[in-house]
């Protein structure tokens, strides 16, 4: 299988850190794609030009870090990310969406960074700015519920990768007064895949 990535992608992170932690390096070749040019040749590839994107070894293209998630969470026949069922399984999707939230407006405001001063947004900036605040509060009160703390799964991982955006958006600035959630990150942050998978600063 191919793995196309970009080395700042926190969702091509996502699925990076489950290669790993599910034993599965030797079967996919990880292919950096240049992402957000004109005619790169990874649009003849995958046409939306996004990634992550995975294509199976049957030749199959998938898009969408859950579903890439799930795919190959399934491939050894032993399910490492399922989900409970119940309301547990209700707390652990709605904690995996506000992971998932926090980090969709990071995206957001690391793509305006990404772009040429004079064509950034400063109202895209001050919003998103905003929301991220809002949601490290949030997380701050929610980070010693038990789902976060047992054994590995998504929502961990996507709230990692989430926070993990600091390195590429020195603005991002959420350890300060979120003393739960540096403990936190600073012990996920120890596991080997999360380690070799760091994004390089910016
Ligand atoms: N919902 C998608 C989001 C993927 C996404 O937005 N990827 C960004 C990189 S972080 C991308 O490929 N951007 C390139 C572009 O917009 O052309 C997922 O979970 O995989």
């Amino acid at each position: 299988m191919k793995l196309y990535i970009t080395e700042g992608s926190p969702y091509a992170r996502i699925v990076r850190v489950v290669i790993i932690e599910k034993g599965l390096e030797s079967r996919v070749e990880i292919i950096f794609a240049k992402t957000r040019s004109t005619n790169s040749p990874y649009y003849g590839i995958n046409p939306s030009g996004r990634v992550p994107y995975l294509i199976r070894d049957d030749g199959v293209g998938l898009e969408e870090s859950a579903l890439i998630v799930d795919y190959l969470d399934q491939l050894d026949g032993r399910l490492m990310f399922n989900l409970p069922t119940g309301e547990q399984g209700w707390e652990a999707r709605r904690l995996e969406a506000l992971a998932r939230s926090l980090m969709d407006g990071l995206a957001v405001w690391g793509r305006e960074l990404a772009r040429p001063e004079n064509e950034r947004s400063p109202t895209i900036i001050k919003h998103e700015t905003a929301r991220s605040v809002r949601m490290v509060d949030l997380w701050e009160t929610q980070i010693d519920h038990l789902w976060m703390c047992g054994a590995l799964n998504m929502a961990q991982i996507t709230l990692a990768c989430a926070l993990g955006l600091d390195a590429r958006n020195p603005d991002f600035r959420w350890r300060q007064g979120h003393p739960k959630l540096v403990a936190w990150s600073d012990a996920f942050a120890a596991r080997p895949s999360f380690a070799v998978t760091a994004v390089p600063r910016r």
